[in-house]
């Protein structure tokens, strides 16, 4: 099954002043856990587009997703003299990927797990991972390509007739540095990338 991974974040300021532009360190994570040799992988990190929407159609009309997963990394900028609200861009991006593709999409990320009902019910995605996704991620992609069930999956995040269900997150991400592997840097634009290990 196809993965592609997209780091939505494009602020690139912190307290709304400073020029930071983190890396998705835990969209690194997520990807390090999928087996690649199953499921080949792309990461695209919209940190440095221009124009992200162009970028993401590119990536999808090249590299054909079966499933897509976003990492929501702030819900608003923290600034009370000009707040910026960072949910309606994921929306519009989500809307703009179901134009371009049927993958299910998935949420997940440090934003998205501190409100993952309420982010869920607004952004209407597929499914979701609350908490520390990357086993469960890694996981949710393989009961995906085998049409298996994944409701028992810890902090994973499904509609169910009227009402969203959120499932205990688990803490088991060994954090230990060899299981980093950053997407090789971007430059400018917003470029599809290889997660390399
Ligand atoms: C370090 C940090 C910073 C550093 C970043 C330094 C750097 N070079 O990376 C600094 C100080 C610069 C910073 C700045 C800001 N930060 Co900060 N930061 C953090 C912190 C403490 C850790 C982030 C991290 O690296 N975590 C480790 C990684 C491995 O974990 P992760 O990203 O959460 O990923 C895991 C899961 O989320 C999930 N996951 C991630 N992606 C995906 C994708 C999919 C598909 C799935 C399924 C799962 C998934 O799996 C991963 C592995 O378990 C978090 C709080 C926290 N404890 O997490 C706040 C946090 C992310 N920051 C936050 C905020 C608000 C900000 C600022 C907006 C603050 C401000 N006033 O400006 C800025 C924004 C900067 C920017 N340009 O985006 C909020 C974001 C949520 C929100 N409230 O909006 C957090 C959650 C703190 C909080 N509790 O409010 N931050």
């Amino acid at each position: 099954m196809k993965v592609l991974l997209i780091a939505t974040n494009q602020a690139g300021r912190y307290m709304d002043r400073m020029a930071v532009r983190p890396l998705p360190v835990g969209l690194a994570y997520v990807a390090a856990h999928i087996n690649e040799a199953s499921h080949p992988l792309q990461v695209l990190d919209l940190m440095f587009s221009e124009d992200a929407h162009t970028d993401v159609t590119k990536a999808v009309q090249r590299f054909q997703p079966e499933v897509i997963g976003l990492s929501l990394r702030n819900l608003d900028n923290q600034s009370y003299l000009n707040p910026v609200w960072h949910l309606p861009t994921v929306r519009a991006l989500i809307g703009h990927l179901r134009s371009l593709s049927p993958a299910p999409i998935i949420c997940g990320g440090p934003a998205f797990s501190i409100l993952p009902e309420a982010c869920f019910s607004y952004l209407s995605p597929d499914l979701g991972v609350a908490g520390d996704a990357a086993e469960s991620f890694a996981h949710l992609v393989e009961r995906l390509a085998r049409g298996e069930s994944y409701t028992d999956l810890p902090g994973v995040v499904y509609r169910h007739h009227d009402h969203i269900v959120v499932n205990p997150e688990h803490f088991t991400t060994d954090f230990h540095v060899s299981w980093v592997h950053l997407p090789v840097a971007s430059g400018q634009g917003g470029l599809l990338c290889v997660v390399e290990r």
